[in-house]
């Protein structure tokens, strides 16, 4: 029987299990890519391994996140990043030097290859054909360490694209209108594979746009074939070699097939607060701006950049607009400075801000109070901006041009003239940013600053847990409300202790307090919960804080993974209806539930408060039970586990 793409590269890299949808399987990793916010949890962790240097083809550790300077913290975490990679094997990739998956893209990536990366937007990758997929800073570590990557075989999902894109309807709208059609967890447990005769038409960085906003979607990852179109991409980076054709089989298998007629769609726009939440801008009727940001790893490539540069050639930025531009590389920052796009930017009015994430995660730039920000991101979360009560909409660079010339949410075929932007022919290489391991690692001494603080380790499950409900949760609730970003919390990823204060301060400040007073406890949540970010610090930093157990109607992927990877237990409900019946500070007791779960027998929740027991399951796997018993990943391994 013919194979689909993911199942060609999923073969080609499975070390145990069958590639039976859902079944566990573990592959091998030959890439993996860090940033600096998850990447210090995520090499000390590689630390504690023990090991003398990392074991994949390829590891890089990049500095995109924390670029805001205003304490000694995030310098000191670029120079424990800087030591540790030089150390251990891997390359990295300077302040400046760009956002991890637009120069991953650029200057390592290869189709066919598997990358792991702690970033949920890792599957930017797929662009070119790679099986590219995100994960928790200590699943990173493990892959570091030569470990293999377990996770249950998704079920591919093909989208078929026919047709050819109008003037001003780009990539972000078709991903856009995925989102539309699938929803935020539409894609849980999924592979989206890109195929049709639509697909040749679109160049790699427009692909990528659509691989990297999957993660939207929930999805393990996206991914395209690898044609002449992604030939032409790596020999324009100087990189033909690591070209290889991938395509599915004619009569490869699909668990669906959504059609999209790429002549048929219009520019579409995500209003506040969910990527999803995707309507035509043409119905948003006189919408006020006050910001538009054009960046992001989702829509900051050297196209994106020279089609807002043409755009906004002799204009001006509205005067009540604050528009801001970050290119994703130093490769791109340069092309448009050497081609002069760059004048035209600052010409406009629009404010030019260094290669990295910024705004996208409130690193800088917040918004005013109530502010309406148009951005060409791929999270419009609430308070994700850094402005609790700012209206995040989400769209393609044309439309944030539109937006930041008009003062208006505004179609931006009201523009008239669409600029004829073709890929660059050539494009200068300068690797300069990019710094190569030490070949004398024994002499490098690893600069630990007091921002980094030890890692704290859980200790084993209790036989029997007991404690109140703490906090119970809506639908689809992210990784930004249970452990916010932005510049105030951003510096203090590497000191658990200190970031923990921040848990769900945004969606309840009492939270934390109780958390400690009560010695911990238990948190409801709804569908979906933990959609988002592969930040492992909403495990972390909620195991820190004494909670146990998280008993929710459904999980987002990566952060399942996380909570079992620090040792809480994720349930969920067997009748969704019972989530009513639980009221915060209600007791709960899961009696002997250690034993139970190392049986796979059926396990009862005891609601002590209003007597009465909830039935609740359990999708875990066998090693994911030691290792929920063992207190979390590290114990397990360190006693042996594998
Ligand atoms: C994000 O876009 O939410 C982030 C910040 O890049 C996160 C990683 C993090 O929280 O450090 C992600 O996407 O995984
Ligand atoms: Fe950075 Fe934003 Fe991309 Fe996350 S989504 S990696 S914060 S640019």
């Amino acid at each position: 029987m013919g194979k689909n793409i993911a199942e060609k590269i999923i073969s080609a890299h499975l070390i145990d299990g069958k590639m039976e949808v859902g079944e566990n399987i573990a592959i091998r990793i030959d890439q993996t890519l860090t940033q600096d916010a998850t990447g210090t949890m995520s090499y000390l962790q590689f630390e504690a391994l023990g090991l003398k240097k990392v074991k994949t083809e390829l590891s890089v550790s990049y500095v995109d996140h924390n670029m805001l300077q205003s304490g000694f913290e995030n310098a000191d975490d670029h120079k424990y990043l800087q030591s540790v990679a030089s150390k251990y094997g891997i390359y990295f990739s300077r302040p400046g030097n760009g956002i991890c998956h637009q120069v991953h893209l650029e200057r390592f990536g290869a189709p066919g290859k598997t990358l792991l990366g702690s970033d949920s937007h890792t599957p930017t990758g797929g662009g070119i054909g790679m099986m590219a997929m995100g994960a928790g800073g200590l699943d990173v570590a493990v892959a570091m360490g030569g470990g293999a990557f377990h996770l249950s075989m998704p079920e591919v999902v093909n989208v078929f694209l026919t047709g050819k894109l109008k003037p001003f309807v780009t990539a972000k709208d078709i991903i856009l209108e995925v989102l539309r059609v699938l929803s935020v967890k539409g894609g849980v447990g999924r592979v989206i594979e890109y195929g049709g005769p639509g697909v040749k038409k679109l160049t790699v960085p427009q692909r990528a746009t659509i691989t990297n906003m999957g993660a939207e979607l929930g999805a393990t990852t996206s991914i395209f074939p690898s044609d002449e179109n992604t030939k032409a991409f790596m020999k324009l980076q100087k990189r033909a070699k690591n070209w290889v054709p991938l395509e599915a089989d004619k009569d490869a298998k699909y668990a669906k097939v959504i059609k999209i007629d790429l002549s048929k769609l219009e520019p579409m726009i995500a209003k506040p607060h969910s990527p999803d939440s995707v309507v035509k801008v043409k119905a948003i009727k006189r919408v006020k701006v006050d910001q538009v940001c054009i960046g992001s790893c989702t829509n900051s490539s050297i196209t994106d950049l020279m089609i807002t540069a043409s755009l906004l050639k002799g204009k001006k930025v509205h005067t009540d607009v604050s528009c801001t531009i970050s290119p994703g590389s130093k490769q791109v920052f340069e092309a448009i400075a050497d081609n002069g796009a760059l004048t035209d930017l600052i010409a406009s009015g629009a404010r030019i801000i260094e290669s990295g994430c910024g705004p996208c995660i409130g690193m800088g730039q917040a918004p005013s109070s109530g502010a309406v920000s148009v951005r060409s991101f791929n999270r419009n979360f609430p308070g994700r901006s850094g402005t609790k009560d700012a209206q995040v909409f989400l769209a393609s660079p044309e439309t944030c041009v539109a937006a930041a010339i008009t003062g208006y949410i505004t179609d931006p075929r009201e523009l008239k003239t669409y600029p004829k932007v073709k890929m660059p022919e050539k494009m200068k290489i300068d690797d300069s940013g990019i710094l190569e391991p030490s070949e004398t690692p024994g002499k490098v001494k690893i600069l630990r600053g007091p921002n980094i603080q030890p890692l704290p380790i859980n200790t084993a499950m209790s036989s029997s847990l007991e404690g109140e409900v703490l906090l119970i949760t809506g639908d689809n609730v992210t990784t930004d409300h249970i452990m916010p970003a932005g510049a105030k919390v951003l510096p203090l990823r590497s000191n658990i202790p200190k970031i923990a204060e921040f848990v769900y301060y945004m969606v309840d400040s009492g939270f934390v307090s109780r958390c400690k007073e009560k010695g911990g406890g238990f948190i409801i949540g709804g569908d979906n919960y933990g959609q988002g970010s592969s930040r492992e610090h909403a495990a972390l930093a909620p195991m820190y804080l004494g909670i146990k157990m998280v008993l929710t109607k459904s999980f987002a992927r990566i952060h399942l993974a996380n909570l079992i990877n620090f040792g809480i237990l994720p349930l969920t409900f067997a009748d969704p209806a019972d989530y009513k019946k639980i009221e915060q500070g209600d007791k709960l007791k899961l009696p002997l539930v250690s034993d139970i779960i190392a049986t796979g027998a059926d396990l009862t929740v005891k609601n002590i408060t209003k007597k009465f027991d909830i039935q609740v399951t359990y999708s875990l796997t066998p090693r994911q039970v030691q290792i929920v018993r063992a207190g979390g990943l590290l114990n397990y391994t360190r006693g042996g586990g594998k």
